[in-house]
């Protein structure tokens, strides 16, 4: 029996976990039994084999042959000035192969964008530290004791990862009280934005407790006594009141990893701030005190979302010299045509109202698998084909397993993959033509990277972070937005509730109005009392959420910070 050979497909979607399935004699598409995925598949991967693909392409909203798509698509390119044309690319598939439309429009003149909807902050301060945006390895995890999870919903947003280690003993630092609290030995139910000031509190609660490793900090680190510095700044109640953390608390923290390995596992919670970047240096300093990094150790660490490209190179960037606009910044209507591939900007981005106005003033390209909310104001759209029917290599963000993709199923013939409308498009214009689709696939399947470079790290000295608690008006709400178990952000399942603890004193099943400085939206209350008093939670992929979010980018990374905001519910 062939096993695994050129039956592989890899998940396509965007999660720390990168699985790896195949297809079986009966065409029947399986989880392998390699590592991380180890013969399961989450509900999002069901619900992507189950997606209701786009079958046809749309011209103001006529359904038309892919043909005569294509040649509407050519002869809009032709009329308008590339300088006024933006390529928007989303993270609704993450292989490698999806990069290839981004090298026509470079050519073309296209302004691109740059930053990120998602985890830039926390790489930019990660990679501060360590000096790039990598984890540890695995195996360093999978013999440590006790795991934190910090701002990030690990049994939900990495099943798999969680899987090989949901026997150890957990401590939970979030707002809200996430599945895995009701194991973990240690919940800190803190005051949203104020992780830099636990991180403070527990690095002078390290040194008391003599935790610190001496050793590693004079060997490997620069700064700690400065950083050491920044923690004596406050008085103990200070950061209890701030944090919402009591000193009991904060003890049991160190009476729990006493003489244990740590692995702290950082998401995307932390850092949905301006100051995100300071922020997750702030933590990682903190993990840095208690020597997780130290080399010489086979267990413990700080993981987050890591840099997947690191060490490799973008093939399908060759000299780019467009103008880039900030991801969360652009402003539609001021293009005259937008190619929007594998994202969807009117649920994801923020600010939904000025996501729609813009898109409302220019030609939208919609390039994608299914019909999504970004479609209704598409003037065409194009069905790209299902991960089923392309080749691709997913490299992966949450370890360091990439995962591949073979074509294991006969493509729709109203469909086109990526890699193929950028030769077509390349070809047409007469531009530089694309290499062989083997060759990129080849070079990301077998490219080798050594992850293991760690050298020296660097703590913060200095810190400047504006809490939200200190502006936060009596009858304002922190907005907390994050991931739901049956939807891929925008994909899926889709809840538009919003989530309030019972003591806010508002009914389940009642219409609110929400409303912030960016704009206001109406949802239906939802009562639960795992969310922090005082904070509005809403999963992403809400149709709601975004109306009521800045599109202003983070201090450092480009990136977008959908919780730099207080809300008001009436
Ligand atoms: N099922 C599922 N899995 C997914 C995704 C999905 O949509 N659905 N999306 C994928 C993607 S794109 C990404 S980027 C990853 C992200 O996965 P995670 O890193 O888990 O990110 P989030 O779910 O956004 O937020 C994590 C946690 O941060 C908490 N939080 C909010 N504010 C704060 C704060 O100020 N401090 C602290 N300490 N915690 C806070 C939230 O309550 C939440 O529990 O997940 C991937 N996996
Ligand atoms: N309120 C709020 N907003 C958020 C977040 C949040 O937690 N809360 N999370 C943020 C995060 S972490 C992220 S990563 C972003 C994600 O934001 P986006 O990158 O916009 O991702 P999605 O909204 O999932 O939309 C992806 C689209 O890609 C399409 N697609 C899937 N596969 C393919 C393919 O093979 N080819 C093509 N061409 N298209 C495909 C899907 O049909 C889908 O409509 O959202 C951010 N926005
Ligand atoms: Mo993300």
């Amino acid at each position: 029996m062939k096993k695994y050979k050129d039956n592989l497909v890899a998940c396509p979607l965007d999660c720390y976990d990168a699985c790896q399935a195949y297809s079986d004699e009966k065409d029947k598409i399986k989880a392998s039994d390699l590592y991380i995925t180890n013969k399961k598949l989450c509900t999002k991967f069901h619900y992507l084999l189950q997606e209701d693909y786009l079958k046809k392409a749309i011209y103001k909203d006529e359904e038309v042959s892919l043909d005569k798509a294509l040649s509407i698509l050519v002869q809009k390119l032709q009329e308008v000035n590339p300088a006024k044309t933006l390529y928007y690319k989303g993270s609704g598939n993450l292989g490698r192969m999806q990069y290839a439309p981004r090298n026509f429009f470079s050519q073309y003149g296209s302004k691109l964008t740059k930053g990120s909807l998602c985890d830039g902050g926390g790489g930019i301060g990660i990679e501060q530290g360590r000096g790039a945006t990598i984890n540890p390895s695995i195996d360093r995890l999978i013999n440590s004791d006790v795991i934190v999870v910090w701002g990030r919903n690990f049994s939900i947003t990495s099943p798999h990862l969680y899987e090989l280690v949901k026997d150890k003993e957990f401590i939970v630092i979030d707002p809200v009280a996430i599945p895995l609290v009701k194991k973990a030995k240690l919940f800190m139910q803190l005051t949203p934005k104020t992780d830099y000031e636990l991180a403070l509190y527990l690095t002078r609660l390290a040194f008391m407790e003599k935790v610190d490793d001496v050793e590693f900090l004079e060997k490997y680190c620069e700064g700690s006594e400065w950083f050491f510095e920044l923690a004596k700044n406050k008085p103990l109640v200070e950061y209890e009141k701030n944090t919402g953390i009591c000193l009991d608390k904060a003890y049991e923290f160190f009476e729990i990893i006493k003489d244990k390995s740590v692995a702290i596992m950082l998401g995307l919670g932390v850092q949905k701030y301006f100051e995100g970047a300071t922020i997750t240096r702030c933590i990682d300093s903190f993990a840095a005190f208690l020597g997780l990094h130290n080399p010489n150790n086979s267990a413990g660490g700080l993981w987050y979302l890591s840099d997947s490209s690191y060490g490799y190179e973008n093939l399908f960037d060759t000299n780019i010299k467009n103008k880039k606009i900030t991801l969360c910044e652009v402003d539609f209507k001021d293009f005259e045509l937008c190619f929007i591939q594998g994202a969807n900007p009117v649920v994801s981005s923020p600010n939904t109202k000025r996501v729609i106005e813009g898109l409302e003033k220019t030609f939208v390209v919609y390039f994608g698998i299914s019909y999504n909310d970004t479609c209704k104001y598409a003037d065409l759209i194009i069905p790209s084909c299902s991960f089923l029917s392309k080749k691709d290599v997913r490299l992966p963000y949450g370890h360091t397993q990439r995962a591949i993709s073979y074509e294991v199923e006969k493509k729709d013939k109203n469909t086109i993959s990526e890699y193929e409308l950028a030769s077509f498009l390349i070809d047409k214009f007469d531009f530089e033509s694309l290499e062989d689709e083997d060759y990129y696939f080849n070079y990301y399947k077998n490219h080798k990277v050594d992850y293991d470079i760690f050298e020296k790290f660097e703590f913060i000295e200095e810190l400047e972070i504006e809490p939200l608690y200190r502006q936060k008006k009596e009858d304002e709400y922190y907005l907390i937005t994050a991931k739901s178990k049956k939807s891929l952000n925008s994909q899926f399942k889709i809840d538009n509730f919003v989530y309030l603890n019972e003591k806010e004193g508002f009914e389940g099943g009642r219409e609110v109005e929400i409303s912030s400085k960016y704009g206001k939206a109406k949802f239906i209350v939802k009562i639960d009392n795992a969310i922090k008093e005082k904070c509005a939670f809403f999963y992403s992929g809400n149709k709601n959420t975004n109306y009521l979010t800045p599109y202003k980018q983070d201090e450092e990374s480009n990136s977008a910070m959908y919780q730099e905001v207080l809300v008001k519910i009436r």
